[in-house]
């Protein structure tokens, strides 16, 4: 996906509103790509705040995948993490701030949907987007075998669209998603002071994202697998996943007409 935007198109659109910030602008949208996730690791050493039946110390997150990070995410005003009612207070909010990713921890012992409503600044005129992450804990489920009513140790497999990631000694899990914020004629006043001031620039591929981490600029938490290499790829196996179905309608057409071509004689 580029982000490269026709700026006389746009000084078109701007104008059009009159310059007037109330506008909505006409036949723009922009897209930001957003990574919303949470990494796990069990409970070794437990300090004495930490509550004996919790397993796991977790953390859930809203990060940018882009090159410039944190600061390609400053069109969000805060961030609302709603969690389990076993948590109290069970809404957490984080304010934007550029150096720090929209994150919270916590530590317990089961798994649940999270809720989380992104806020943008103001003068967006937006309503909040609200998206849903599965806490993901576990890399391993233990499920009842029904025949020997035993139960057995399964490895967790992703869910549509996820990513997941499970260190090689198992004491770590990652589960991330990727998704695009949408907006579509977005308000002039929003759009020129907070979604053209941050970019939506992607790593070309692994090895620039692997370059990055060597240097120590992208940290732990931010190791994404996202790049312009992996989007590419998608789009080639949807494009020939199309062409598949494609070729399979043109040949159930053949046969129908063919049939029809029996019944008419
Ligand atoms: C369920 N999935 O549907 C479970 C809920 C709740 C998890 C899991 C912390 C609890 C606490 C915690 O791990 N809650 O601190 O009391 O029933």
């Amino acid at each position: 996906m580029t982000n490269i935007l026709d700026e006389d198109y746009i000084a078109t659109a701007i104008q059009a509103s009159g310059n007037n910030n109330n506008k909505r602008l006409k036949n723009i949208t922009i897209k930001k790509p957003i990574v919303v996730g949470n990494t796990a690791t069990k409970i070794v050493e437990r300090d004495s705040n930490t509550p004996l039946e919790h397993t796991h110390l977790w953390n859930i997150f809203v990060i940018s995948p882009t090159v410039d990070g944190q600061k390609d995410l400053c069109f969000i005003k805060k961030v609302t993490f709603k969690l389990h009612d076993s948590y109290q207070p069970s809404v957490r909010t984080v304010e934007y701030d550029a150096e720090k990713p929209f994150m919270i921890e916590e530590t317990g012992w089961g798994e649940f949907e999270i809720s989380i409503k992104i806020y943008f600044q103001d003068g967006s005129q937006e309503k909040f987007l609200q998206i849903y992450h599965p806490l993901r804990l576990h890399s391993f489920y233990l499920i009842l075998n029904e025949k020997s009513e035993e139960y057995e140790q399964k490895k967790a497999v992703s869910k549509e669209g996820e990513n997941l990631f499970i260190s090689a000694d198992s004491s770590m899990v990652k589960s991330q998603y990727y998704d695009e914020i949408v907006f579509h004629e977005p308000y002039a006043d929003f759009f020129v002071n907070w979604l053209l001031k941050s970019s939506n620039l992607l790593y070309k591929n692994e090895n620039e994202i692997s370059k990055q981490q060597k240097n120590g600029s992208v940290k732990e938490v931010f190791e994404y697998p996202f790049s312009e290499e992996v989007e590419l790829n998608e789009l080639e196996r949807l494009e020939n996943a199309l062409m598949k179905t494609e070729n399979i309608l043109k040949k159930l057409r053949i046969e129908y007409m063919e049939k029809q071509q029996l019944l008419t004689e």
